[in-house]
């Protein structure tokens, strides 16, 4: 298989992750573009993907891109039923906390470290504070929900790791970063399940190394 990704992307970690956790390294030529140069803007990758964004994984002569399903794809490949249930009603929880995420919590939680951590990492001009201020009250909102959620559960489907965590857990690197003004401390479910997430080894091979890394 041949995985397309970049260091700047909690998108491309949570595959990477999946890659480490389902033990697929050995197997996955891993292709690491600097999106920041536009290293990934050729005709050849077009032809992968014409979105002309990672990450995407190529397995024989099937082509995925985005994040979510590549991770579900991978699980399904190894028969990795705890990783990524089957069943229609898991199956459907996963898909409904990916979808959420995506749409809701890491828009939010996004739209407040663009500004506090990835514009002055990057010398993008300075934060706008209407803005903190936006994605904070949308983050509050639905970080409610996932506290509530993470009330009683390791994890988001329950007691076992899950793409799940990997999905919605994807930008903990930028939330746990000590300039993201994400409140955290106000819903400790959500900070002690990504302190957890941080600690699976899976998770931890895959954390950016310098502070800039962890923006997208
Ligand atoms: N919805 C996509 C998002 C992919 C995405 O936005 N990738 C970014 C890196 S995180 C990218 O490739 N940006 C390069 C560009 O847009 O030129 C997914 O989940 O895979």
């Amino acid at each position: 298989m041949e995985l397309y990704v970049t260091d700047l992307s909690p998108n491309s970690r949570r595959v990477l992750a999946v890659i480490h956790h389902l033990g697929l390294e050995g197997e996955t030529d891993i292709r690491k573009f600097n999106i920041m140069t536009g290293e990934h803007q050729t005709d050849a990758f077009r032809a992968i993907n014409p979105n002309v964004k990672v990450p995407v994984l190529v397995d024989g002569d099937f082509r995925l891109w985005e994040a979510n399903p590549i991770m579900i794809y991978l699980s399904d490949r190894q028969g990795a039923e705890t990783f990524c249930p089957s069943g229609k009603r898991d199956r459907i929880e996963v898909l409904r906390w990916q979808s959420w995420e995506v749409q809701h919590f890491n828009r939010a939680l996004g739209d407040i470290v663009w500004e506090t951590v990835a514009k002055p990492a990057f010398g993008m001009g300075a934060p706008d504070a209407e803005k903190i201020e936006t994605g904070q009250q949308n983050f509050r909102r639905f970080a409610a929900v996932l506290d509530d959620h993470l009330n009683g559960r390791d994890y988001v489907l329950g007691n076992d790791v899950t793409v799940a965590d990997f999905a919605v857990g994807s930008h903990s690197a930028l939330a746990l970063h000590p300039q993201s003004q994400v409140p955290l401390p106000e819903f400790p479910n959500v900070q002690t399940w990504l302190h957890r997430l941080e600690g699976l080894p899976a998770w931890a091979k895959t954390a950016p190394q310098a502070p800039a890394d962890a923006a997208e």
